[in-house]
């Protein structure tokens, strides 16, 4: 198929997004999912890669973790901040960093720069890390990424973990870590329920310090399929870029995960990965 296109004619610039995440080479998570949102929502995707994930096949599809050098992520970032102005490329979303340096190096790129819309999806929790470096790393996100946060979508796991609470059961208690996460951010929350919480729906709660809201859908399955959360921040991002408030934003990331879930693609690994043409 062949476009002609007179010169006279610009077209409309699409919004700009740029995601700084991981690579997860089967296409579920990390920066492919988030590029494929971008596509998908109308906004033109830029990425940055702070490591490279590999599930290991021969160990119960655990994650093989390899950090990009914190100068070449510096690098990454270098270039994509030289090549678009800060009014153009005013999006950011965030996902996994891996490590101290990553974060470091990140952090400071990122404060150099003005930002409209800074996305966090706080992702604290990489199965193939040691235990105490895993700790280093989500003491370095909380300190040093989570206060430049403008929206930040915590899974169960990472709520109970940036609200210091023992549990989170139920609705109120997720409304709850909503609360506490926006007081220590300042950040539109948007915590979700998934699968961890009981019963028909999957529940998230959106609160940015004055609205509260509940959103919810009828659950598809009880299990979690990869890239949902990956996905979900990375179309609030693309809502964001295009000029949408962060409910609304919110309420189509929602919409947009829900459909993406209903279409999900198999494979030989033990999970589904989310289709983000699904909403087609
Ligand atoms: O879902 C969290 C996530 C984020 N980023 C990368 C990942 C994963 C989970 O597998 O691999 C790169």
């Amino acid at each position: 198929m062949s476009f002609h296109i007179p010169a006279s004619i610009s077209l409309p610039r699409p919004a700009l997004a740029l995601t700084i995440a991981g690579s997860e080479a089967t296409g579920g998570a990390g920066a492919q999912a988030d590029l494929k949102t971008f596509q998908q929502l109308g906004v033109f995707g830029i990425a940055a890669l702070t490591c490279i994930v590999s599930f290991d096949p021969n160990d119960s599809w655990n994650h093989r973790f390899m950090p990009v050098d914190a100068q070449v992520i510096a690098d990454q970032l270098e270039a994509t901040f030289t090549a678009y102005d800060a009014d153009d490329l005013a999006t950011v979303k965030i996902g996994m960093l891996g490590t101290p340096a990553t974060i470091d190096t990140v952090a400071q790129a990122l404060q150099g720069r003005s930002w409209k819309n800074m996305v966090l999806d706080p992702v604290l929790i990489c199965k193939g890390q040691e235990p105490g470096a895993a700790l280093d790393t989500d003491t370095a996100l909380k300190n040093q990424i989570l206060p430049l946060a403008s929206f930040v979508t915590p899974n169960h796991f990472e709520s109970l973990s940036l609200s210091g609470m023992d549990a989170i059961n139920d609705v109120d208690d997720l409304t709850e870590a909503a609360h506490r996460i926006h007081a220590i951010s300042g950040a539109v929350v948007l915590a979700k329920g998934g699968v961890r919480l009981s019963g028909p729906d999957a529940v998230d709660v959106y609160y940015d310090g004055s609205t509260l809201e509940v959103l919810s859908s009828p659950k598809v399955g009880e299990v979690a399929v990869s890239g949902a959360g990956c996905s979900l921040a990375a179309a609030v991002a693309a809502e964001l870029a295009k000029g949408a408030t962060p409910l609304d934003a919110a309420r189509t990331a929602k919409e947009f995960v829900t459909a993406g879930i209903k279409a999900r693609v198999s494979s030989n690994a033990p999970f589904d990965a989310l289709w983000q043409g699904g909403v087609r």
